[in-house]
């Protein structure tokens, strides 16, 4: 049954290369079409009603197997201090970034499960770098590598080499707020063409605007009959929503503070081999500020689904057509 479903995973992504080859939106994260403001990630002494539940954040980076140049991975603000941070007495946050490539990076279900018990840190180290507060870091860029493809994880399931960057608040209680963006330059922001990110466990900052929608993009392959979401802090902070080929805004949980919630949605037919466009809307009546929120998304099996940079095969819309078809 696994290896049936990577099949189906090997060929959805391969038969999506053609679209995301042309994208150059996907290699920012937050990425373009998600419409998130930063990252977040608190320091290790942080309280949990402030948005982050466990002072982690794992996120992924796909490179095509055919690319073979140095690839780098650049963080905006890595220090916690200043700006768009957020402050908690003193800034006294400590926050290590850590690269892994090679074999497990990836591949190790205690990474993709940010299973801090576990082995997260599966994989060879290939860098890592440690920021306080430092205003020479304050909304400018610290690169990473640079990388060569090869020293990622080989997982064609995947795309290609896969590179595991790792986020963790190691001291201090402030929340650090960052963006990241992969790149074939060390000193500027290059897309690499044909890669993207994705991150089976998701820490962001919303929009202090209320006008504002924000998105996330898992993508239901064939053998999904089910997902269930889990959200932490979201403060009833408006509406979680999905948008797909067969859903209309069919809504999911929302959580208050400091509170996970979970709901279970039916994926149909209809809906395989489509992205699902999950919509975070705002409360319109009273403006929820610097709110930080947690997000993932299981399947039927319990396994960690992931969210793409790019929406594989475009933001989905929904077919009226599908919708109105009577229940049988
Ligand atoms: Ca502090
Ligand atoms: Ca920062
Ligand atoms: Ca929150």
């Amino acid at each position: 049954m696994r290896a049936m479903r990577t099949t189906a995973f090997c060929l959805f992504l391969f038969s999506s290369l053609i679209f995301i080859h042309h994208q150059t939106n996907a290699q920012p994260v937050p990425a373009v079409d998600e419409n998130i403001p930063h990252l977040v990630t608190f320091g290790g002494d942080g309280e949990t009603a402030w948005g982050d539940d466990d002072f982690c954040q794992i996120i992924f980076f796909s490179i095509p197997e055919n690319y073979e140049l140095p690839v780098f991975i650049r963080v905006f603000d890595p220090e916690t201090g200043e700006d768009i941070d957020e402050q908690k007495g003193e800034w006294d946050t400590v926050m290590r970034y850590s690269v892994y490539g090679g074999e497990g990076a990836c591949s190790e279900e205690d990474a993709r499960r940010s299973n801090l018990e576990g082995n997260y840190l599966s994989g060879n180290l290939l860098a890592s770098k440690v920021f306080t507060q430092n205003p020479r870091y304050n909304e400018s860029w610290y690169t990473f590598g640079p990388f060569n493809p090869s020293e990622g994880e080989f997982l064609p399931e995947y795309g290609g080499y896969i590179f595991k960057l790792v986020i963790e608040g190691e001291e201090g209680d402030d929340g650090n707020l960052y963006n990241l963006f992969l790149s074939t330059e060390g000193k500027e922001n290059r897309p690499v063409e044909g890669a993207f990110a994705f991150y089976f466990k998701y820490k962001f900052r919303l929009h202090n605007d209320v006008n504002e929608v924000s998105h996330i993009y898992p993508y239901m392959t064939s053998d999904v009959v089910a997902i269930k979401q889990s959200n932490f802090d979201w403060d009833n902070d408006g509406f979680i929503r999905i948008i797909s080929p067969a859903k209309n805004g069919e809504l999911l949980a929302s959580s208050g503070d400091d509170k996970w919630v979970r709901s279970r949605h039916k994926i149909s037919k209809d809906e395989h081999n489509s992205s699902l466009d999950v919509q975070m809307i705002k409360k319109k009546s009273k403006l929820v500020k610097d709110n930080n929120v947690v997000i993932f998304l299981e399947n039927q099996y319990g396994e960690l689904m992931p969210f793409y940079s790019i929406p594989i095969g475009g933001i989905p819309e929904y077919k009226y057509s599908i919708g109105i078809k009577p229940k049988q």
